[in-house]
């Protein structure tokens, strides 16, 4: 079945339909795996991943964010770090969360689309690049895909921050040199069972620290002599950011949320 990103070769039927002679072979695919192990293609030849996190409504769970970057790391493609609504948040919030993320290497930017603002930063962005948005419902993906060309449906948000307007079928628009998919409910790729040492070398600022922990088979849990929770007590790795390390590994392979 042909997704998101995929190359088609098509004989135009007539107005309506399309034939697909020839799809392609892909350079990758983005998989997303169930709890029951089962796995779904979600697009295909993307080498961005554009984390969209509302900074207010709904309220930004760090953990959702942090998931995406260490499958961004796991599956060795670029992440970005965009922030909405800062018109919505709550005082200092935009500087924390802009700053963390900024400070952790990610290219991070704070785009109000509703209203139009850091529209084009993005664009300019995203230039040369085959991305796709992921974060949950009603962040502000398709305004993001609206204000740049694309044709999406915004949802006006519930007060339980569930879109009425939510996005059910994916679209792809074409920016300059790549694409950019806006789908529905991306805001998990599940990371599958992984181990300790590969979940804390995908949190970009504990890789270098990894090493040297006194077990070398250390889960960064509790043992004495780790390394990286003497780093977190030092203030040298955010605790938030350690906090979803530990969320991420007690939920475990079984932890797949697709909302
Ligand atoms: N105030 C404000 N509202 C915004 C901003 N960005 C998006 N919104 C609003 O947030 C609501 C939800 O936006 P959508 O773009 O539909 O969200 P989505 O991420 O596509 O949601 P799903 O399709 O359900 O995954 C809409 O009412 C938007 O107008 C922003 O920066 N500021
Ligand atoms: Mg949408
Ligand atoms: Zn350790």
């Amino acid at each position: 079945m042909p997704v998101p990103g995929d190359v088609a070769y098509v004989r135009l039927l007539d107005d309506e339909q399309v034939l697909i002679e020839h799809l392609d072979a892909r350079r990758s695919t983005l998989v997303r795996r169930a709890p029951d192990g089962r796995e779904k293609t979600i697009a295909a030849n993307v080498d961005t991943l554009v984390t969209v996190t509302a900074l207010a409504l709904p309220a930004p769970r760090a953990t959702i964010l942090d998931r995406l970057l260490a499958f961004a790391e796991i599956e060795g493609i670029t992440a970005f770090v965009v922030l909405t609504k800062p018109d919505l948040a709550p005082p200092g919030a935009v500087q924390s969360w802009e700053g963390l993320y900024a400070r952790l290497g990610y290219a991070t930017l704070v785009v109000d689309p509703k209203h139009g603002e850091h529209v084009e930063e993005l664009r300019a962005m995203l230039r040369e690049r085959s991305s796709l948005l992921c974060g949950v419902s009603g962040v502000g993906k398709s305004t993001i895909f609206r204000a740049l060309g694309g044709q999406a449906a915004v949802g006006e948000l519930s007060r339980h921050g569930l879109g009425r307007q939510t996005t059910t079928t994916a679209r792809l628009y074409r920016l300059a040199g790549g694409f950019l998919i806006d789908s529905p409910g991306v805001a998990e790729f599940g990371l599958g069972p992984i181990a300790p040492q590969e979940l804390a070398s995908a949190f970009v600022e504990m890789e270098r620290f990894v090493q040297r922990c006194r077990f070398s088979d250390c889960t960064h849990l509790q043992e004495p002599g780790c390394a990286i929770r003497e780093a977190v007590s030092d203030g040298a790795i955010d605790a938030g950011r350690y906090a979803s390390y530990r969320q991420i590994l007690r939920a475990g392979p079984a932890h797949a949320m697709v909302q």
